[in-house]
């Protein structure tokens, strides 16, 4: 084995230029100047390699720390999560705002948003999460939160951009909202080819301005509704129902409702009461398998 430094350097050098992550380069640099010859005249490249590897050092720390950075920001996905996708300057940011609490930043720059920002919408009672995405064209749009979603809102001004919008997201088996905003904009004519070629297509769409408030009401109603749950209310004897219902599938039955509250609630009930729109008048007597409606009230006694 050849023992002369000059030699172990070159293959350190050769290692170095062959490097194919930042990690390995460092390692290689290191190598280089451990091996560096020690005289005088080497001195300009020892101080030369020096400089490279702290640099190389803190582009990695920096990249690290960016990294760790994003991750703390990842959204943690709520109970009830709608996503607004859609080409950039469609008005995604400013429905946000509109129907949310959160202030995302809006602006006639194209690409203003860079990261998925989320807001809570506050709609009869229920809470749902609403998530601002950069453009489905940028980068930094993430995929995977659209595979993940419950609700894809498809926010467009014109029909092309649902082609652009759908090529992205297509393997995403999560439900399609089309909200078509900018509607104090766009012509009569422009807008009825629209609504004639959405319903060929057979999608869902409402018609919306983030400007003018014009339909927005609606817009939460068809969020809400396409999520395709219903809120049930409990009561205790001789008191109000309670503020938050519990949110359940379409299809759920009361012995859903009392192990959402609890697991083995259902088996401690001795007598269910309900009133609402699934109940033939109010304080009906009910077993566990009868299947509950939106806007239904329990009331339960415990053996
Ligand atoms: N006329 C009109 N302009 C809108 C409407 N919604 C958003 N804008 C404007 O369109 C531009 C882009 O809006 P922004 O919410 O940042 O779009 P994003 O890139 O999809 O997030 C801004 O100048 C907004 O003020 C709308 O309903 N009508
Ligand atoms: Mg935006």
């Amino acid at each position: 084995m050849p023992t002369n430094p000059d030699f172990r350097y070159k293959e350190a050098e050769k290692q170095y230029l062959q490097a194919s992550t930042p990690e390995e380069k460092l390692r290689a640099l290191e190598r280089m100047l451990s091996l560096a010859p020690k005289h005088k005249g080497a001195e300009k490249l020892r101080a030369d390699l020096k400089a490279r590897i702290k640099r190389l050092r803190e582009k990695l720390d920096a990249e690290k720390k960016k990294a760790k950075a994003r991750k703390a920001r990842a959204i943690k996905k709520e109970e009830m999560q709608a996503l607004l996708v859609g080409v950039a300057n469609v008005g995604k940011s400013s429905l946000l705002a509109s129907l949310t609490n959160a202030k995302p930043e809006i602006s006639p720059v194209e690409f203003t948003t860079q990261e998925a920002m989320p807001g809570t919408l506050f709609f009869e009672d229920v809470r749902i999460q609403l998530v601002d995405m950069p453009p489905v064209t940028s980068d930094s749009f993430d995929k995977s939160m659209a595979y993940n979603t419950d609700l894809l809102l498809l926010v467009i001004t014109s029909p092309e951009q649902l082609q652009e919008i759908e090529k992205r997201i297509e393997k995403s088996r999560a439900k399609r909202l089309v909200v078509i905003n900018k509607i104090d904009e766009i012509s009569k004519d422009k807008l009825n080819s629209m609504v004639v070629w959405l319903k060929t297509k057979g999608y869902s769409f409402v018609l919306v301005s983030a400007k003018t408030r014009e339909g927005l009401e609606e817009l939460k109603q068809r969020i809400w509704l396409s999520f395709g749950k219903i809120r049930v209310y409990t009561q205790e004897p001789g008191k109000e129902p309670s503020e938050e219902p519990i949110i359940l599938e379409k299809g759920a039955v009361i012995s859903d409702a009392l192990e959402e509250i609890r697991e083995g609630l259902s088996k401690q009930v001795k007598e269910i009461r309900l009133s609402g729109p699934s109940a033939k008048f109010p304080r009906q007597k009910v077993s566990l398998s009868h299947e509950l409606a939106d806007r239904d009230i329990i009331e339960f006694s415990l053996r």
